[in-house]
């Protein structure tokens, strides 16, 4: 009888499937091509605490305090910040300000538009007197630690983050879509 045999031999070749995933990136920013000032700085809200925006830029944030019907208030100079950091007043308050410096740096009280600008050494006091706006807020700052968030507002419940600075605000934002409203006859 014949026995067959059978070579069990099979050798699996296995086929490597080989997926060459080329993902091509080739996204070259280019800004603003054509023209045109880009949309510029995307307000990146950093959740630092401690601060809060003042006219657009950080302030350290040490309190409000509400003056409404006070004729005055104490308001300390410290490195670098107010304390509080913002007055919230009515509309058309005055209000007398008895700084102290507190810190051991040379700090101003400055408000532009009112022409308030008291300039305290380490340890000094001084006064000065403000005006709330009619509407919405005024910007203070020390001219000296502006950058470092040194800077404070007379609120009248309004927006501190467009509050009045001296130097004419940049023009806003810009541009929402009129797109809509499509055209003539979506007959129907
Ligand atoms: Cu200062």
């Amino acid at each position: 009888m014949p026995r067959s045999r059978r070579t069990t031999g099979l050798s699996l070749a296995a086929s490597a499937a080989i997926l060459l995933v080329t993902s091509a990136c080739g996204q070259q920013a280019q800004p603003g091509a054509g023209g045109g000032t880009g949309q510029g700085t995307e307000t990146e809200e950093t959740e630092a605490e401690g601060t809060i925006t003042i006219a657009g830029e950080e302030a350290n944030d040490h309190g409000t305090e509400d003056v409404a019907g006070m004729a005055s208030v104490e308001l300390e100079m410290d490195d670098s910040y107010f304390e509080p950091t913002v007055l919230s007043g009515e509309a058309g308050q005055t209000l007398g300000v008895e700084l102290t410096n507190e810190g051991s740096n040379q700090h101003t009280f400055t408000i532009d538009s009112l022409g308030v600008d008291v300039s305290l050494s380490g340890g000094e006091t001084g006064e000065a007197e403000v005006t709330f706006p009619d509407a919405g807020a005024l910007l203070f700052y020390c001219q000296f630690h502006d950058d470092l968030g040194m800077r404070g507002g007379l609120s009248v419940g309004g927006d501190l983050e467009a509050a009045e600075e001296d130097d004419g605000g940049s023009s806003g934002g810009g541009g929402g879509g009129d797109g809509g409203a499509g055209g003539p006859g979506y007959g129907r």
